[in-house]
């Protein structure tokens, strides 16, 4: 499989999960059997359905993409006027109900500093949304070739509209998760120690981090949460692929999440992908991998177009676009837009100049 075909994946699965999950966001579970009939009618040629409109996730993962190509690298004005500028353009794609005053301080101060407006969110401790993961795949296309550029551009992207540490680190997780699928061999997955590398970087990570304290996320209980909550929801999912079956909705809500916070939704898509790599109960899925990914992804309910662009993007970049299947991908908006940018980040990728 070409590094091409794995960039048109994470493209296209990051948007086919944003919008097939988009009609479900915010239900509190999604029958399986529901779901069942809902991809058999998406793929059936006969059917005429509505359009899918894209939402705030592709929106977001555009800007990040084509500042990264038209800058061959990252910088953080430029980015930060076409995030303003796109949502301004159309404000009406599902955003995150307090980012909206980051791009009011953007606009106002002509992006002066791209990060002043973010650090004033939510009293000064800024967002621990999942807005700066739910777009971060690019940056794992982009940096392909370098880990530590990855991590510093996935960070400082994340810091224009997220600047709370469970916000940037888990655009971070997200981040790693879409590389270590892109340099992943199908056949060589092994669904524990893939889990084990993350857990092993997030551990490093959050150790560097340590002294950056932060406030109580509110629903959490695992103390001491706020060093190593990424590693230890990782540790999570660890224990979840070595069950034989997923467990129960509620323990998949309860110690993962289908949150709005980064926290409870990162380390759930990144095991949405690898739980999907075996047959789950219920889901029919015409034996693709893929598209169980994304019906498992939204049959937990919740951020379920954020989790399912998330975890498309890691799937996507490791089956790549051949995977992908096209009677589903012809209900999504803007496919042409995700291939092209696909494209162009693996041309710019080969002689890009990276660092943040
Ligand atoms: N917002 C949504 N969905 C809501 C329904 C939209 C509706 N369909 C419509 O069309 O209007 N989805 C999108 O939002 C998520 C990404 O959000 P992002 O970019 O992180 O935004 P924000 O506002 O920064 O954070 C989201 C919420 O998290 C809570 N929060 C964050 N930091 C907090 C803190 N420090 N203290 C307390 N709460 C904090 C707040 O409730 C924020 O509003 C994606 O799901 C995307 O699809
Ligand atoms: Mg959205
Ligand atoms: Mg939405
Ligand atoms: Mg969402």
């Amino acid at each position: 499989m070409t590094m091409l075909s794995r960039f048109r994946g994470s493209m296209l699965g990051s948007l086919m999960g944003d919008c097939l999950g988009g009609p479900f966001e915010g239900d509190a579970v999604v029958s399986r059997t529901h779901l069942n009939n809902y991809f058999q009618q998406l793929r059936d040629p006969k059917k005429r359905l509505p359009f899918k409109p894209y939402t705030d996730d592709t929106a977001m993962t555009k800007s990040v993409a084509l500042s990264l190509i038209d800058n061959k690298g990252y910088n953080a004005q430029d980015m930060a006027k076409r995030f303003t500028k796109e949502y301004f353009a159309e404000p009406k794609r599902g955003y995150g109900s307090a980012v909206h005053d980051v791009f009011m301080g953007l606009r106002n101060s002509n992006c002066e500093d791209p990060y002043r407006p973010a650090q004033r969110q939510f009293q000064g401790m800024g967002s621990y949304g999942n807005g700066a993961a739910m777009r971060v795949a690019p940056v794992a296309l982009m940096a392909h070739n370098d880990e530590a550029a990855a991590i510093e551009i996935a960070t400082m992207q994340s810091k224009i509209t997220h600047s709370h540490k469970l916000g940037y680190q888990g655009a971070v997780l997200q981040c790693l998760a879409v590389r270590a699928a892109l340099h992943t061999q199908p056949d060589d997955l092994n669904v524990v120690k893939f889990t084990d590398d993350l857990i092993a970087k997030m551990r490093e990570i959050e150790k560097k981090d340590a002294d950056t304290v932060v406030e109580d996320v509110g629903e959490e209980s695992d103390a001491p949460w706020n060093t190593t909550s990424y590693a230890r929801r990782l540790e999570t999912v660890k224990s979840f692929l070595q069950k034989p079956e997923p467990p129960p909705m509620e323990e998949i809500h309860g110690l993962l999440g289908v949150h709005v916070s980064a926290l409870k939704s990162v380390p759930t898509a990144i095991y949405c992908f690898l739980a999907s790599q075996k047959s789950l109960p219920g889901i029919e899925c015409n034996n693709n991998k893929f598209q169980r990914c994304i019906h498992f992804a939204i049959s937990l309910g919740g951020d379920t177009d954020t989790i399912a662009a998330m975890s498309g993007a890691i799937a996507g970049a490791f089956f790549g676009e051949e995977h992908i299947p096209q009677e589903l991908l012809r209900h999504c908006e803007a496919v042409k837009n995700a291939l092209s940018w696909a494209d162009k980040l693996c041309e710019a990728s080969s002689n890009a100049k990276l660092g943040a």
